[in-house]
């Protein structure tokens, strides 16, 4: 019998496990029955590209990436350079992974069929760099992104149509924020978890576990510049949000970038409002890459999202690029903006 060898009792640290990102995909994808260890995979492409991207941005006043690419992309609006470098990051990094059958950015007229394997099963959507007006002036601006699964049959080349889904059939959800500090927020359904980016070790470290957004909270936040143009019923949510009539006088806040506009609303609470206005009827922000993603997390976070007549998860898309009106907030904000749509 050889003796045994002695082992020291497991390590007690003094300061609270440190779980990045990938650990944690690793451990929410074994909720997938037969998930093989793509998904983290892809996951892991986003994370990269993002910080590919963090680091254009943390430079952008050091360098000539400032201003704009001079070229209009498929929404009419000017490119930024760090626009086009976000984009090229993610189309790179989602390119390189076998599990990724389609892409579709802001940035593409058209859905990109990517070059995974025959049996690619994930379609990711993205925002490369939302709110990139305000990258001049030094706002924060974010990245948004949605994963689909593929409705056609594995064994045929994906189509550009499977896109078109609603944002019920994402099985994962996030967005960065590039801000004060760079935040990873995302969900796979089990949870909404914030992971802030530790720069020295380029790692996205777990800070914010199990998000819940607050029941109410302090802010309503919309462009007010164009109330007077909105729908009778949004204004006099904004007034009841203004006067006390739901139960507390609301502060406004307003960045003016979504990703920033939604991260206050789900960590402090309020809504958050882009109505549809005269100029834009059908509302500014795109369903696919900017909507979905934010209302899926939302919803996981105990809120909700509307587009001012049904659940914003249950929209059908017509084409990728499609715009719709956006409320989205804790249930008692919510509540109230349900109860003045319910009297019109
Ligand atoms: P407005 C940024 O351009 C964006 O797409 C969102 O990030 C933001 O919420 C919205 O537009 C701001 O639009 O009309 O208030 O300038």
């Amino acid at each position: 019998m050889h003796a045994q060898t002695p082992s020291d009792p497991a390590p007690r640290f003094s300061f609270p496990p440190l779980i990045t990102v990938q650990q944690h995909i690793l451990s929410e994808q074994r909720r997938f029955q037969g998930v093989s260890g793509e998904f983290s995979w892809l996951l892991s492409g986003i994370t990269l590209a993002t910080k590919l991207i963090e680091a254009k941005v943390r430079r952008a006043g050091l360098s000539d990436i400032l201003g704009v690419q001079g070229d209009v992309n498929v929404q009419g609006e000017i490119q930024q350079k760090l626009d086009v470098y976000a984009n090229d990051m993610l189309l790179h990094a989602l390119s390189v992974r076998e599990s990724v059958a389609v892409m579709a950015s802001e940035e593409n007229e058209h859905p990109i069929l990517a070059g995974g394997s025959p049996n690619a099963k994930y379609i990711v959507v993205f925002d490369p760099l939302d709110g990139s007006s305000n990258i001049d002036v030094n706002v924060s601006v974010g990245t948004t992104f949605s994963i689909l699964k593929r409705t056609g049959p594995l064994n045929q080349k994906a189509t550009a149509d499977e896109v078109l889904q609603a944002g019920s059939q994402q099985i994962a959800a996030g967005y960065v924020l590039y801000g004060s500090s760079t935040m990873l927020v995302y969900t796979a359904g089990n949870g909404v978890h914030g992971f802030t980016l530790d720069p020295a070790v380029g790692a996205y470290v777990l800070s914010h576990p199990n998000i819940r957004i607050p029941d109410s909270g302090p802010y309503y936040s919309m462009n007010e510049a164009h109330l007077e143009d909105t729908p009778p019923a949004y204004q006099r949510y904004v007034a009841g949000l203004r006067s006390g009539k739901y139960g507390r006088k609301y502060a406004s806040r307003y960045i003016g970038s979504m990703v920033s506009d939604f991260h206050r609303t789900l960590l402090k609470g309020g809504v958050f409002l882009y109505p549809p206005n005269t100029e834009r009827p059908e509302g500014k922000l795109r369903l696919l890459y900017e909507a979905n993603p934010i209302a899926y997390i939302a919803e996981h976070a105990g809120g909700m999202a509307s587009d001012g007549r049904q659940r914003i998860l249950d929209i059908k898309p017509r084409s990728i690029h499609q715009r719709t009106s956006l409320v989205v907030g804790g249930p008692a904000e919510m509540q109230a903006f349900e109860r003045i749509m319910a009297e019109t």
